[in-house]
C-alpha cells in the first residue's frame, strides 16, 4: 500500500520510544562521559512459542542487584545503548532500575499479529493476550536477567500504560508495582477511537493507518500539505475510507467499521470490566486535558477502588496535561499558550509522586504513599490532596442555560414574551471545525497534543454554534469531580449529535477562551449504546453529555462560557441526521441538514452540572 510518508515518526503516547529512540537520550543537563546502560536485545518466548523483541538495558557500573521496570508497547525499541539520561527519567535513573522495553506481537521484530484492539476472552482463559505476554515475560526476565533483584514494575503511557494496567488481570508473583499512565480502558465508551460510540474519525483512520499498514514502522498517512479538514469532508461517507484507500488490508479498520454499536467485541476490548481489584500496588495517572485516553485512568482506579475487599494500593493523580505531557514534558509548566502559576507538574510529578512510589515498593526505601488522590487544580495552580473522588464535600450545583445566551445558577422562569428555545441549522456539508484549520494531522509536529486547551474564540461566527455565559464572576468558582450537561434538545432529523463545551474565559488573557470540558453525545445510542434508535422528529429529549473529571478554578473576574454545536469535524465523523442501520455504511444521500433546538423553560430546562466546592 502506498499509504505513508517515508519517514517514520514516533507514535503519540509512545514516551520511551520518542524519547529512547530518536532522541538518543541526549539532554544537556544531563550529560556524562561514555555509555549510561549495557544494551542486550533479546527475542522472549511465550507461552505459544511466539517470541516477542525485548530490549535490556542495565546501569552501568551498578553492582548490586536491582529492580525491573518494564515498559511494552507497539511502537517500537531503541537500536543502541543510550549515552545520556533525558531528563524524564533522571529521577528513576537515580534510583537504579533495568530498563526493559519490548515490542507487543506483531509489531517491528516481534512475531505473531498485532490487531491493535487488547481483546481478552473471559471465557477463553487458555488464550494469549497482552495480560500472559507480561506474565511470561516476567518470568523469563527474572530467571535470565542476572542483575535482577527479582522485582518488577511495570509502566507506560497510552498503549504502555495499557499494556502496563493488562498485567494486573494476571499477575506475576514478581509484578510488585504498576503505574498505569493515560491507558486506554475503553475504546468505544471514551477513549481513543470513539466518544459514546461516536467515531473519533481522526484518530482511528489515522492511528490504523500508522500502526498496522507497516509493522517496521510508525510511518503517518499522507495527507500532503493539504488540510486535514478539507481531505476528510471530500472522502464523503466512511465507506470511501476502504474503496478508495485501504481496499480491506486493515483488519482494525475493518472491525471499527463492521462492528458500529457497544457489541461483544467492543466489551471485549474493554478489558477493564474485568478487572476485579488489584493486590498489586498501583499508581493511576491522568491528564485532565488528555486528547486521547481521558477516560481509562480514571475508570481503572473506579473498578479498583470498588472491591474495596482485596484492599491495596490504589493511587490516582491528575493533572493539567495533554496526553503523555507528564513524561514528555521536561518541565510541565504550561498548558498550550497558558503558564500554570510556576509549577512545574511534570517535574514535580516524576520527582515527588513517580520516583517514591517505585522506590517504595520495588527498592523498599522511602515512605510508603500517605495519600489517596492528587490532583493539580487549574486555576489556582496548586496541588492537592484528596481522601476520595470526587471529593466529599463537592455538591452539584447546576448552571442553567438561558434563551436570551445567558448562563446561570438560576433556573428558567416563565414570563410572557421570553423564548422557549434557541435554534441552528446543523450541515454536515459545512461541520464545524474542532480547532483552527488549516487541521494538521494527528501525531508530533502539528497541533494535536494541545488542541483541546486551545482558544474557542476562532468559532464567534459561527451561526451554528449556540453560546451561553454567566457575568464576570464576583467570587471564584471552583469545581473538582465529576462534570456533565443535561440538555432538553430536539433536531429535526431522526439522529443528530450534540456537542457541550465547558469554557473559562479569562480576563487576564484578553478573553482567551479556555475549554475546561468538552464532550459529545450521538443521539441514536441516548436510549441504548447496543441498540441505537432514531430519533423523535422535533420532539425534545433529554441529552445527557457527561463532561469528565475536572479539578478547576473559575477565578473572580472570569466568565463561565458554554457552547453548543452539532459537529466537531473531523475528530469526530460527521452524523448523517438521518438515522440509518449503521452509519460507516452510509451513503451521501444520507447526509442531510437539521435544524438543532435547545430549550430553555421550567419544564424543558437546560444546564451543566458543576461538583462545586465550598
Ligand atoms: N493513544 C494511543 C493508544 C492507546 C491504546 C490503544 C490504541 C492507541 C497511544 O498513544 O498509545
Amino acid at each position: 500500500m502506498t499509504l505513508m510518508r517515508s519517514r517514520p515518526v514516533a507514535a503519540v503516547g509512545s514516551v520511551v520510544l520518542s524519547v529512547i529512540a530518536t532522541a538518543g537520550w541526549a539532554s544537556p543537563d544531563s550529560r556524562r562521559a561514555g555509555p549510561v546502560f549495557d544494551y542486550r536485545e533479546v527475542m522472549i518466548p511465550m507461552r505459544d512459542g511466539i517470541q516477542l523483541q525485548t530490549v535490556i538495558l542495565t546501569p552501568v557500573g551498578h553492582n548490586d542487584s536491582l529492580p525491573i521496570l518494564l515498559n511494552r508497547s507497539p511502537y517500537g525499541v531503541p537500536s543502541r545503548a543510550p549515552e545520556t539520561v533525558p531528563p524524564n527519567l533522571t529521577a528513576l535513573v537515580h534510583d537504579g532500575y533495568i530498563f526493559v522495553m519490548q515490542n507487543v506481537r506483531g509489531r517491528f521484530k516481534s512475531q505473531g499479529n498485532f490487531a491493535v484492539s487488547t481483546s481478552i476472552d473471559p471465557n477463553a482463559p487458555d488464550a494469549v493476550n497482552d495480560a500472559t505476554d507480561a506474565y511470561d515475560t516476567i518470568e523469563w526476565l527474572v530467571h535470565h536477567v542476572p542483575e535482577s533483584s527479582g522485582k518488577v514494575g511495570m509502566y507506560g503511557v497510552s498503549y504502555a500504560g495499557m499494556t502496563a494496567a493488562l498485567a494486573l488481570l494476571h499477575p506475576h508473583p514478581a509484578l510488585k508495582a504498576v503505574s498505569e499512565q493515560g491507558a486506554a480502558a475503553d475504546e468505544w465508551m471514551n477513549d481513543d477511537f470513539h466518544h459514546y460510540g461516536a467515531l473519533r474519525l481522526s484518530y482511528a483512520f489515522e492511528y490504523a493507518v500508522r500502526e498496522q499498514a507497516d509493522r517496521n514502522t510508525n510511518a503517518p498517512f499522507d495527507f500532503g500539505a493539504r488540510d486535514t479538514y478539507d481531505w476528510y469532508l471530500q472522502l464523503g461517507p466512511l465507506s470511501n475510507v476502504n474503496s478508495r484507500y485501504l481496499h480491506g488490508a486493515l483488519s482494525f479498520w475493518n472491525d471499527v467499521v463492521a462492528h458500529p454499536d457497544y457489541d461483544a467485541y467492543w466489551k471485549k476490548d474493554a478489558w477493564v470490566r474485568q478487572l476485579h481489584g488489584s493486590a498489586v500496588p498501583l499508581l493511576n495517572v491522568a491528564g485532565y486535558w488528555d486528547q486521547e485516553d481521558p477516560w481509562g485512568p480514571w475508570e481503572i482506579y473506579r473498578q479498583v477502588a470498588a472491591d474495596r475487599a482485596r484492599g491495596g494500593t490504589n493511587l490516582m493523580v491528575a493533572g493539567p496535561w495533554t496526553h503523555g505531557a507528564w513524561e514528555r514534558d521536561p518541565k510541565g509548566n504550561k498548558l498550550g499558550s497558558i503558564t500554570l502559576g510556576g509549577s512545574e507538574t511534570s517535574r514535580e510529578f516524576r520527582e515527588r509522586i513517580e520516583a517514591p512510589f517505585f522506590r517504595y515498593f520495588l527498592h523498599g526505601q522511602g515512605d510508603r504513599p500517605q495519600w489517596t488522590v492528587k490532583s493539580f487544580q487549574t486555576g489556582s495552580n496548586t496541588w492537592h490532596d484528596y481522601d476520595a473522588w470526587p471529593p466529599l464535600q463537592a455538591r452539584a450545583a447546576k448552571l442553567y442555560l438561558h434563551a436570551d445566551g445567558s448562563a446561570s445558577f438560576d433556573p428558567p422562569t416563565e414570563h410572557a414574551g421570553s423564548a422557549a428555545f434557541r435554534e441552528y441549522v446543523s450541515d454536515p456539508a459545512h461541520p464545524v471545525p474542532y480547532r483552527e484549520r488549516p487541521i494538521s494531522p494527528i501525531g508530533p509536529g502539528g497541533a494535536w497534543a494541545d488542541w483541546q486547551a486551545s482558544d474557542q474564540r476562532f468559532l464567534q461566527q459561527r451561526e451554528d454554534v449556540l453560546t451561553y455565559i454567566t457575568g464576570p464572576l464576583d467570587h471564584p468558582v471552583t469545581l473538582t469531580g465529576n462534570v456533565s450537561a443535561e440538555l432538553s434538545a430536539s433536531t429535526s432529523g431522526t439522529d443528530s449529535d450534540f456537542v457541550v463545551k465547558l469554557i473559562d474565559v479569562m480576563p487576564e488573557q484578553g478573553g482567551y477562551e479556555w475549554p475546561v470540558a468538552m464532550e459529545v453525545r450521538r443521539g441514536r445510542y441516548n436510549a441504548s449504546f447496543e441498540r441505537p434508535t432514531p430519533l423523535p422528529r422535533n420532539r425534545p429529549t433529554q441529552w445527557v453529555v457527561p463532561l469528565g473529571d475536572h479539578d478547576h478554578l473559575f477565578g473572580a473576574g472570569h466568565r463561565i462560557l458554554v457552547q453548543i454545536q452539532s459537529t466537531w469535524f473531523p475528530l469526530i465523523d460527521r452524523n448523517p441526521q438521518k438515522f440509518v442501520p449503521n452509519i460507516y455504511r452510509a451513503s451521501d444521500r444520507d447526509f442531510v441538514k437539521a435544524t438543532q433546538r435547545v430549550y430553555s423553560t421550567p419544564r424543558l430546562p437546560s444546564y451543566v452540572v458543576l461538583p462545586l466546592m465550598p
